[in-house]
């Protein structure tokens, strides 16, 4: 089999680069390892910064993130029991995000390729990538019992912090900078209405942090923060919802619809940056190469903008004949890349009650929030990171 560019993972990135590939008139097959229903089972981001929202209508599954998206024009800092507004598009000349699930954006970019006829390779087992300083890559696979070979120009690596790709750069080459948190968040999903409508509401409280957010009107996601041993069976719904109470402003507290969860699980929080992104002719995008903690909300929304200059790059290159894109890749990316690992870095230690700090890093904490938000300075600064860099920043 032979196609120009190979993606590899059908998350956001691979089905975004496929989408705007397409777009482009550029051939493209996906390979994935899980099958459609176990990719969208995966309850992630909540939170699309403007250039990913218009990134979705530039790939053509753009309707549904505007019909059914809610923009947010603020978001909540509570801590001492208390709640601050900020006023984020004030702030950013009148930027917003929108609430739109990760699992709405992928099903509408499966539903787009599968209309098209796109070719995906769901449920692949030893993806293995060939070749990748050549000029000639392929990826060979195991699908349906059957070993396949996909020839191609070029490899998108989009599988995710724990695929293959990332493997496949010499140890020599790849340099990686991480972080690892000393605590989890605790996530549920359920079918109530959310506490908080319209601004995603980020807790700091002695008992640690604690997060409200939402999928619809009817649909809630809610967050706090817990120790890496435990365990999902640890956490009763009842207890769930007991604790974020104690971790919100009383008024909040006592407004909080509680419900069964459809959805539980614990994900741990990291900070990472593979450097390189490119190797030969393989490119890795989205959380192949990067982790941010998901406090600032910056992880889907970094992967689409890889995947937006990734496409360009390689556009240039199929349609002018130009290397300039793809030779600049890793570098635009990773500009873009450590503001937001700072932000998200920032934010993560602003807001979490650390096991080696105890009181004395409470404290200190308390009083840098009490300076944000009584600082326009600061509130700004913090509007502008959550809303998200402009495409062309540092250009
Ligand atoms: P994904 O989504 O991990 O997809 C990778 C795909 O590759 C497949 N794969 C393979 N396929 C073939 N062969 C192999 N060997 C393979 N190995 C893996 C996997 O099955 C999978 O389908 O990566 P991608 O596409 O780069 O997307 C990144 C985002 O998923 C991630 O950054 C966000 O979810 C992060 N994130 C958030 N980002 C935001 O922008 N806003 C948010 O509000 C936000 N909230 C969150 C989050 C992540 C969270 N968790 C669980 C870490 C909240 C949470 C709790
Ligand atoms: C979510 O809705 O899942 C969400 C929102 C904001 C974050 C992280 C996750 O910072």
């Amino acid at each position: 089999m032979k196609t120009q560019v190979a993606i590899i993972g059908a998350g956001p990135s691979g089905l975004l680069l496929g989408a705007l590939l397409d777009r482009a008139g550029i051939e493209n097959v996906v390979i994935e390892r899980q099958s459609p229903e176990y990719v969208l089972s995966r309850i992630r981001a909540g939170i699309m910064e403007q250039v990913t929202v218009d990134l979705l209508h530039d790939a053509g599954v753009g309707e549904r993130v505007q019909s059914g998206g809610i923009v947010h024009h603020s978001i909540d800092l509570v801590f001492k029991n208390t709640r601050h507004p900020i006023a984020v598009s004030e702030l950013t000349k009148g930027k917003v995000v929108t609430a739109y699930g990760q699992t709405e954006v992928t099903n509408d970019l499966m539903e787009h390729r599968k209309k098209l006829g796109l070719q995906t390779y769901y449920s692949s087992n030893q993806v293995e990538l060939h070749h990748i300083e050549s000029e000639k890559p392929s990826v060979s696979f195991e699908h349906n019992g059957q070993r396949l070979t996909l020839e191609c120009e070029f490899i998108a690596g989009c599988d995710g912090f724990h695929g293959i790709s990332r493997q496949a750069i010499p140890a020599s080459i790849l340099k990686e900078y991480e972080r690892v948190y000393p605590f989890g968040w605790l996530g549920i999903l359920a079918d109530v209405p959310p506490v908080s409508p319209h601004a995603v509401v980020y807790a700091n409280s002695e008992r640690g942090f604690a997060l409200c957010s939402m999928r619809s009107m009817t649909r809630s996601r809610y967050y706090v923060q817990c120790p890496l041993t435990d365990k999902v069976e640890d956490w009763s719904d009842e207890r769930f919802w007991e604790e974020l109470k104690l971790r919100l402003d009383p008024e909040m507290a006592t407004r909080l619809i509680t419900g069964p969860s459809i959805e539980k699980s614990i994900a741990p929080l990291r900070s990472y940056v593979a450097e390189p992104m490119r190797h030969g002719r393989l490119f890795l995008a989205g959380d192949a190469a990067h982790i941010v903690p998901p406090t600032g909300a910056k992880g889907l929304n970094l992967a689409a903008t890889d995947v937006k200059y990734l496409s360009e790059a390689m556009i240039d290159y199929f349609k002018s004949h130009s290397n300039t894109g793809i030779d600049h890749y890793s570098e635009r990316c990773l500009k873009r890349i450590w503001r937001a690992e700072r932000f998200s870095w920032w934010l993560t230690s602003l807001m979490h009650r650390f096991p080696d700090t105890g009181d004395f890093g409470q404290k200190i904490q308390e009083a840098e929030l009490d300076y944000l938000v009584n600082s326009e300075s600061l509130s700004r600064s913090l509007s502008e990171n959550y809303v998200g860099l402009p495409l062309n920043f540092g250009e």
